[in-house]
C-alpha cells in the first residue's frame, strides 16, 4: 500500500530494520551515511536500492532536512554504485517515488537504480 512522503518517520519500516541488521539484505555498497542493496523484486538485471542511513521518509523529507554532507554523500554513492555495475556507458535509470501518487511503498527515502537492459520509455 502506498505511503505518505511526509510526516513522522516510522522507525519500524522495513528499511529501518535492514539498517539495524534485523532483516538481511544483499548489500552492494555501504559507508557511514549510505547503504545500497539489491531490490527483493528486481525489475531489471541491475535493480539496486540506495538509501541514506538517516531517518528520512522520502525525497521531499530528505531534500529539506538532510545536511549538505548527507546530500553530497548520497549523490556520490549513487554515481559510484552505477559505475561499480559498469552502467555509465550503457546507461541507467534513477527513480525516487515520493508519496501516494507515486506509489511509494516503503517510508524510508530510497532511489531505485535500474540498468543492465534497455529500459524503454519511462512513462509507458
Ligand atoms: P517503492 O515503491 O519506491 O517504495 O519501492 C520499494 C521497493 O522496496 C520495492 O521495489 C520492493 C523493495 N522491497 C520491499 N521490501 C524489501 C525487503 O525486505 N528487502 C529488499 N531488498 N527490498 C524490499
Amino acid at each position: 500500500m502506498a505511503v505518505s512522503g511526509i510526516g513522522k518517520y516510522d522507525p519500524d519500516n522495513i528499511f529501518a530494520k535492514i539498517l539495524r541488521g534485523e532483516i538481511p539484505c544483499k548489500k552492494v555498497f555501504e559507508n557511514d551515511m549510505v547503504l545500497a542493496f539489491h531490490d527483493i523484486a528486481p525489475k531489471a538485471p541491475v535493480h539496486v536500492l540506495v538509501i541514506p542511513k538517516g531517518p528520512y521518509i522520502s525525497f521531499a523529507d530528505f531534500s529539506q532536512r538532510a545536511s549538505d554532507k548527507e546530500i553530497v554523500a548520497f549523490n556520490r554513492a549513487v554515481g559510484d554504485i552505477a559505475r561499480k555495475f559498469d552502467l555509465d556507458a550503457p546507461g541507467y535509470r534513477l527513480i525516487g517515488n515520493v508519496g501516494e501518487n507515486a506509489g511509494q511503498e516503503v517510508p524510508h527515502f530510497h532511489v531505485h537504480l535500474l540498468g543492465g537492459r534497455p529500459l524503454g520509455p519511462m512513462l509507458a
